[in-house]
């Protein structure tokens, strides 16, 4: 086995639709541990750092001003090969074409012109897992 850490967020759009539960239901259900968790409204320079690999790209902006507009669901998650596996629980980052049986797939909206509310962020590399939890739980 593996065990692994990884980061998993409740963006504002899976909190306000009381998605909390669920998806915490299916992260449970595949036998990971919630390792710590927290909720909190993020700050501009959190995400920042959080997305800074997307800094510069046209909808770099506009998922900050998301991302801050409400409270997120912070976890920290245990599990075997937890990080590949969460992604894989998550499906496609586009809800439209997320497969069903995944969170964004069975949960997600096509609301047409953005991809940014797409419930759930995870993780996609240890080394991301390292950075993001450092900003999350420090
Ligand atoms: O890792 P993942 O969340 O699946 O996608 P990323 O490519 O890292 O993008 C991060 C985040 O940015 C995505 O969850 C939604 C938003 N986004 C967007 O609003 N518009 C895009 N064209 C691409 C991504
Ligand atoms: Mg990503």
């Amino acid at each position: 086995t593996h065990v692994e850490e990884t980061l998993v967020l409740v963006k504002p759009d899976g909190v306000e639709r009381n998605l909390t539960g669920v998806v915490l239901a299916r992260i449970e259900a595949k036998g990971y541990v919630i390792a710590d968790l927290k909720m909190l409204v993020p700050t501009r320079t959190m995400l920042e750092k959080h997305y800074e690999e997307h800094q510069g790209k046209p909808f770099f902006e506009p998922l900050v001003e998301f991302m801050s507009s409400g409270p997120v669901v912070a976890v920290r998650l245990q599990g075997n090969r937890v990080i590949e596996g969460f992604r894989s629980l998550a499906g496609s980052t586009e809800p439209t074409l997320a497969a069903p049986g995944t969170i964004r797939g069975d949960f997600g909206r096509d609301w047409g012109t953005s991809v940014q509310k797409n419930l759930v962020h995870g993780s996609d590399s240890t080394l991301s897992a390292e950075r993001e939890l450092e900003i999350w739980f420090g």
